[in-house]
């Protein structure tokens, strides 16, 4: 099954970012979508996902076609992947370099299916029996978190600190951990002392006044954490 999976992922990019960036639409409007993404990315995001936060599977088919292929395109120069949120055949349409889906989207082999082999593909995990259970199906990433409540996922309780050492230990030796919720300048460090080694921040980057500078600031303490 390793072997098989050595041979299988070749394909895919590689994600060695430290800062996962997400385009979410219930903060950016559709008109500054591309000039938060330039932020994002000169910020110096090593992956960019889009999330199309209210919008069901044909809304994101023509949200995708309208403005996913120039996001695409700037990753792509950056050397970056540009990952689709949840939508698999959005994801599909733009061949997009991955998909993120959640603890309720199905398993592995069945999202595989559908979108190849060559795309990435990340799960949300709230535990870490749920990440020891991603890494073991072959996710390519995972997101750990919320750690703390945020109104960007709203309803869902933060799960605290205390596993991320241990997920970072377990699982973030094998595939990356991007922890993730309510993540923003104020409480970074102890995210990080935490054992944190990547995160994803959503509201704090989007909402900044100057997003490049956030995001440039988030870099230079991951890079020292
Ligand atoms: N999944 C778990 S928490 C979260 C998602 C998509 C939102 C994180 O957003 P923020 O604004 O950085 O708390
Ligand atoms: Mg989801």
């Amino acid at each position: 099954m390793q072997e098989l999976n050595q041979l299988t992922n070749s394909n895919r990019k590689r994600i060695d970012g430290l800062l996962y960036g997400i385009l979410d639409t219930g903060y950016v409007e559709l008109e500054r979508m591309q000039h938060v993404a330039e932020q994002l990315i000169e910020g110096g995001v090593g992956v960019l996902q889009l999330r199309a936060k209210g919008y069901d599977s044909d809304g994101v088919i023509k949200l995708v076609r309208e403005y996913a292929p120039r996001l695409a395109e700037m990753c792509k120069s950056q050397g970056i992947p540009f990952v689709i949120n949840d939508f698999s055949a959005a994801a599909v349409e733009l061949q997009a370099d991955g998909l993120h889906i959640g603890q309720d989207d199905g398993s592995l082999a069945d999202v595989r299916k559908v979108v190849g082999q060559r795309m990435l593909v990340g799960r949300s995990t709230h535990s870490l029996s749920q990440a020891r259970a991603a890494l073991e199906e072959g996710f390519d990433y995972i997101g750990f978190g919320p750690l703390f409540p945020t109104p960007t996922k709203e309803g869902r309780p933060g799960i605290g600190i205390e596993d991320v050492s241990q997920v970072e230990k377990e699982v973030g030796s094998q595939i990356p951990v991007f922890c993730i919720g309510g993540i923003k300048p104020q409480n970074l460090e102890l995210v990080l002392a935490s054992g944190a080694r990547r995160v994803v921040i959503v509201s704090s980057l989007l909402q900044a006044e100057d997003v490049t500078k956030a995001t440039k600031h988030i870099l230079t303490e991951l890079h020292a954490g």
